[in-house]
């Protein structure tokens, strides 16, 4: 708002009873920009009562709304100002914005004149980014609706349609409205629960369709956003929840207010539910709601066959009898055979359990121990395989589309000891979906265990997961390997097993993926930063690098000219298996470390890029300067000179090593999948 080109503004901030450093904020900046007003209100006040506060303070001949949590493109007001002409109200664009970042404009930026069709401007609901001429709304500011804590902007809106016979659009203007990603623990208005905000629409409704009982246009423009807002909001919270009484009561109040005749040229599907809305008949209209939400159930089934095997799941799958001997595994969203799933699975076959076993994989028929039956990912037989097992073991998320039936036991093993702020610790979200807390949080719900393979874990666990249940406090599944194979034999197995050389020491080099760094969703991509000629030349008399990307990177490394030095061994099912062969890891800001410090081996952390990834990207639940068992190096240089003198690394940093340890690996014995059999399969 201060960076406007537009300068000639003055800025009102309400400080509407906020409990942070708010106050601090807007004091400290109204000291250094004269144009700045604040207002402190008595506790929270709302929005609406924020906004008449501000009007009622306005010394300006225009009055223009932004919500605090939103932000403008530098040229929108003076964009708006060089569009009004004489015009009373004129609008921007509003774009969605996940993140602090502003987007090319590119169209033409000719403003545009609406009249009959101005209310289409506010088919959001929402009076932001509207310059109003002050007057229109001073004159009525006693009637400006204050009290209901959602949808008060419709009180502006009608007040703008009646005075208004043609509104400015200009396209070029942009305001960009944060979506927020965290409806949980932070909802934004219009993320919080449905019975308040009917309430408030009831509130609206009812105050507005009375005073503007001789305004057609204004009365048509109501009753077309409640129906809009019925449609898209009211039926899809329905379809999920049953609390749907208080909901059909609060209709009905509405529908009250609302005149048939906006009915005529909607749907025949919208008019057969709002017919026992205005009969208050909630048997008929849940009746009506049960049909129409199958008849919407099938139609997105013909839609792809990932709806149809859905519908499948949810209405024939779950009810057939569910097989309590039945033990579903999958590892990292089907990619390998791997991680503290694998483990599990192969302690079952040693002590010869009574189970059946299925394993989720992308690509089938890999060669895994025992019998179990291998369903490919998302396949007819994966939905009928996850409502067929009592169990299911993940080390990762099933989809959302799963509902948990009843009596199944879902053991989350989660893939490693937290670095990163971990979902509800994350301020704002990078990866490409925007509904990720909602969705994890929604998936999370169904997990009956979760193993934590230490205790830094379990804290945090506890609070990013939100997780109120039993949490197995017994070490990784995963790590039982590094101490039952770590001798010569075993090692020497894996090498010739993996066609490495016997007589090579071995680097491993195990990144991280980048959040911002991607294709599109679920496929990133790395830039290889160690440089392999200057490696190998200082290196290879000794050592051959083993190379392993993340399991979400989707670019193949070209690896041809490093022949006989350096292999890719990316698509290799089970890390904990390149941990053994491995004599020293390198890595960044990966869990890896903290699995292979197990092994008290080695670590390299080639940080190049740490600024940007710790500072914009993640933060990280411990400092990466003081408290890592090994040193931050920022290129390859870095690299070759520490290995070179890799004795005295370890022994400068033997104290954070085994201070590290303790820490993180002391729960680690070799037994943990025994003491999660145990524990979950009795
Ligand atoms: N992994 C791997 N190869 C890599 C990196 C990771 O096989 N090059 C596996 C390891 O088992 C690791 C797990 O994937 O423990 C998680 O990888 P991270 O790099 O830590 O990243 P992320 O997938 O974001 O998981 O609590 C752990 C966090 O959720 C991190």
């Amino acid at each position: 708002v201060l960076n406007q080109t537009y300068k000639n503004i003055e800025v009102i901030l309400i400080n509407d009873g906020s409990t942070d450093s708010t106050l601090d904020i807007i004091t400290s900046l109204a000291r250094e920009d004269k144009r700045i007003v604040n207002y402190t209100t008595q506790g929270n006040k709302g929005v609406a009562q924020s906004r008449l506060t501000g009007l009622q303070m306005a010394k300006g001949s225009y009055i223009y709304f932004l919500d605090s949590d939103d932000f403008l493109d530098e040229r929108a007001i003076e964009r708006l100002i060089n569009a009004k002409g004489n015009n009373l109200v004129t609008v921007g664009k509003m774009v969605n914005a996940t993140k602090y970042e502003k987007q090319e404009f590119i169209g033409n930026d000719e403003p545009k004149i609406y009249r009959k069709k101005r209310t289409k401007l506010f088919k959001k609901r929402s009076i932001l980014h509207a310059l109003i001429q002050k007057e229109i709304l001073i004159d009525e500011i006693d009637k400006l609706v204050v009290d209901a804590r959602h949808f008060s902007d419709l009180s502006y809106i009608a007040r703008v349609i009646e005075q208004t016979s043609e509104i400015v659009y200009v396209s070029s203007s942009i305001y960009y409205k944060r979506l927020r990603n965290d409806p949980l623990n932070h909802p934004s208005l219009m993320q919080e629960d449905m019975l308040s905000k009917l309430q408030s629409y009831l509130t609206m409704m009812s105050v507005l369709k009375d005073r503007y009982s001789s305004k057609l246009k204004v009365k048509k423009y109501l009753d077309h956003q409640f129906l809009n807002y019925y449609r898209k909001s009211i039926v899809t919270y329905l379809k999920k929840q049953n609390q749907s009484e208080e909901i059909f009561e609060l209709l009905v109040k509405i529908s009250n207010c609302f005149e048939e005749k906006a009915l005529q040229n909607k749907s025949i599907i919208l008019k057969r539910e709002f017919k026992p809305i205005l009969q208050n008949n909630y048997l008929k209209y849940t009746k009506i709601m049960n049909a129409h939400n199958t008849l919407r159930d099938i139609k997105r089934a013909g839609r792809s066959k990932h709806y149809l095997y859905t519908f499948l799941y949810r209405n024939v799958f779950i009810k057939i009898q569910m097989d309590d001997k039945l033990i579903l595994f999958e590892s990292f969203l089907g990619k390998n055979y791997s991680d503290s799933p694998k483990y599990i699975y192969e302690e079952l076959l040693n002590c010869e359990a009574d189970y059946k076993y299925v394993w989720i994989f992308n690509e089938v028929g890999k060669e895994i121990s025992g019998n179990a039956k291998q369903v490919k990912r998302f396949s007819l037989r994966y939905y009928y395989y996850l409502a067929k097992a009592k169990y299911w073991v993940s080390n990762s998320r099933i989809p959302k589309r799963f509902d948990k039936r009843e009596g199944n036991i879902y053991l989350q093993t989660w893939h490693g000891t937290p670095l990163k702020n971990l979902v509800f610790d994350m301020r704002d979200v990078h990866s490409a979906n925007p509904h990720y807390k909602r969705d994890f949080y929604i998936q999370s719900r169904r997990w009956d265990y979760l193993i934590s393979p230490n205790q830094y874990s379990s804290d945090i666990f506890r609070r990013a997961f939100m997780f109120d249940k039993k949490m197995l406090e017994i070490g990784y599944p995963r790590n039982d390997v590094l101490y039952k194979k770590n001798n010569e034999d075993e090692i020497n197995k894996l090498k010739r097993k993996m066609q490495l050389p016997l007589d090579k020491k071995v680097i491993l080099y195990a990144p991280t993926w980048r959040d911002d760094q991607f294709y599109e969703a679920g496929k990133y991509k790395f830039n290889l930063e160690l440089d392999l000629n200057k490696v190998r030349k200082e290196l290879s008399e000794e050592y051959v690098v083993v190379l392993r990307m993340h399991y979400f990177i989707a670019n193949q490394l070209d690896l041809s000219e490093y022949k006989d030095f350096a292999f890719d061994f990316s698509k290799y099912d089970d890390i904990s298996e390149l941990y053994l062969i491995s004599d020293l890891l390198i890595t960044d800001y990966s869990s890896v470390f903290f699995d292979y410090a197990n092994l008290r081996r080695p670590i390299l952390f080639f940080t190049y890029d740490l600024e940007n990834y710790r500072d914009k990207l993640r933060g990280f639940y411990i400092n990466m300067e003081t408290d890592l068992p090994g040193p931050l190096l920022y290129n390859t240089d870095g690299i070759v000179r520490s290995i070179h003198s890799i004795d005295d690394i370890s022994k400068k940093f033997n104290k954070k090593y085994n201070e590290f340890y303790r820490k993180f690996c002391s729960w680690d014995d070799g037994h943990a999948a025994e003491k999660t059999i145990k524990e979950v399969f009795n």
